[in-house]
């Protein structure tokens, strides 16, 4: 399996990352993996896309415009529906690297793909994961792994720094497909505090579950701004499932009243 099962000895990762990751709430990585691995990954997303996902539930796929194939937004559970995408969650280098910067035991929860489509990706609304997640301890993590040059043009990610510390913002309904909920009372000085996250292909943004973050439209006509979501939490954490199943369900029926799914 390429992208390396478990390091023998996971302070085989720099003490730096995890520095990074508890003082700002996020550690960024250059060149996680390399142009191979990335274009093994694309190689990857091609056959999923052209073989698999005309198999999935309208439920794990987001068009922006859901007659336009062109415009495929996110792919939700990637790993349930590819062994490779299982492989790379679970049995690679990503979750050694979760486990080092949570500093123990971790479980996968959630594998997507996210584009922004050249000209229509639309903003992803400022958000903490950890409100999602309905979690007891909120600890956990996305990791976001660039496949493209993202930069503001196309809609980089956007964090403030040190804010997994100050607890959970209020949230409200979006009407965003794919984030459909958004912190209420975002301001000026939360705009003042962002800092852009340029990236390479292969570099990985790692944030904590309580981080702020959102990233705006893609404006290019011409890029896309793909990227996966690796979503990672402590294995003591506690999951509400059945809220978090309710409150799914009732989103999937709203977004198909809405026709967007
Ligand atoms: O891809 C994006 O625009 C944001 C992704 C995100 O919010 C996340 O990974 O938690």
């Amino acid at each position: 399996m390429a992208f390396g099962i478990k390091p023998p000895d996971p302070t085989a990762f720099p003490a730096d990352y995890k520095q990074q990751f508890d003082e700002l709430g996020y550690a960024r990585i250059p060149g996680f993996i390399n142009t191979d691995e990335v274009a093994m990954i694309h190689g990857c997303l091609r056959r999923v896309i052209a073989e698999v996902v005309p198999t999935m539930p309208v439920a794990d796929v987001f068009y922006e415009d859901k007659a336009d194939k062109t415009s495929l937004k996110q792919l939700i559970r990637l790993y349930q529906h590819d062994d490779f995408f299982e492989q790379l969650y679970l049995k690679s280098r990503f979750f050694a690297l979760a486990e080092f910067l949570l500093g123990r035991p971790v479980v996968g929860r959630n594998m997507q793909y996210f584009n922004k489509p050249p000209g229509i990706g639309q903003p992803t609304p400022p958000h903490q994961d950890g409100y999602y997640a309905k979690l007891t301890p909120i600890e956990g993590m996305t990791m976001w792994l660039a496949l493209e040059d993202v930069d503001e043009e196309n809609g980089c990610v956007r964090y403030i720094n040190g804010s997994h510390r100050r607890g959970v913002r209020p949230h409200g309904k979006t009407g965003t497909l794919g984030f459909s909920q958004g912190i209420t009372d975002y301001g000026d000085e939360d705009r003042a505090a962002e800092v852009c996250m340029i990236a390479r292909p292969g570099d990985l943004l790692v944030h904590h579950a309580l981080t702020i973050h959102r990233a705006d439209a893609n404006r290019s006509t011409t890029r896309s701004r793909q990227a996966l979501g690796f979503i990672y939490y402590s294995a003591r954490a506690r999951e509400d499932e059945a809220a978090v199943r309710k409150y799914q369900e009732e989103l999937t029926k709203e977004m198909l009243a809405a026709g967007k799914l």
